[in-house]
């Protein structure tokens, strides 16, 4: 779901409005046919996936459903510039520092860089890439004075464009 909601729906036959949307109906059949689920997917099972997650990664509202983030299709309008907390995390791997030193964090192949509101969750996301991540602690306030743009991702998850190295510092 989230590879055709945020990363490939052409590959679905299915297209998203400005906002992320698409036919919900569509998106089933779409995903039954490319993927030959058995049993097959239905309303009520993404309902089931939804509720069940931890993270908040997808809305459906009345027939249509939407990624709420991660996008790597440009021009989808999700997130509105907010004010995050003084101080946001980023787990990282070590292998990736000399250059987030050198060039900042970038959101690489998405369309953010994805910030986490605690430690657990920025160490948790770290893990995705290096058993032993380091972990960033973002200065937000700075950041925001001088022009970075932060967005609300969902209850744990915040964005922003990229973020020069002055503004976080390694805490672990
Ligand atoms: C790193 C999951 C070198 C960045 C998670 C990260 C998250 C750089 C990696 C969400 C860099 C990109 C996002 C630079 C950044 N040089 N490396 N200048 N700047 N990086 O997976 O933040 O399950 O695209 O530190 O829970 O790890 O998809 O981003 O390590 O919320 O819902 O480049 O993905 O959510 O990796 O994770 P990713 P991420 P979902």
């Amino acid at each position: 779901m989230s590879y055709a909601l945020r990363h490939n729906p052409q590959k679905y036959g299915i297209s998203l409005d400005k906002y992320g949307y698409t036919n919900l109906d569509g998106f089933i059949v779409a995903m039954n046919r490319v993927h030959h689920f058995s049993p097959a997917l239905t309303k009520e099972k993404i309902n089931m996936v939804i509720a069940n997650s931890n993270k908040k990664r997808f809305a459906i509202k009345g027939n249509k459903i939407c990624a709420l983030y991660g996008h790597s299709i440009p021009g989808i309008i999700k997130h509105q510039v907010a004010v995050p907390p003084a101080v946001l995390f980023h787990g990282t791997a070590r292998r990736f520092m000399p250059s987030i030193k050198e060039v900042g964090l970038l959101p690489m192949q998405r369309q953010f860089v994805h910030l986490s509101t605690d430690v657990a969750t920025a160490r948790a996301v770290g893990m995705r890439h290096d058993s032993n991540p380091v972990i960033l602690q973002i200065d937000t306030v700075a950041a925001r004075k001088a022009g970075v743009n932060f967005y609300i991702g969902n209850n744990q998850v915040w964005l922003c464009d990229e973020l020069p190295s002055q503004f976080f510092k390694e805490i672990q």
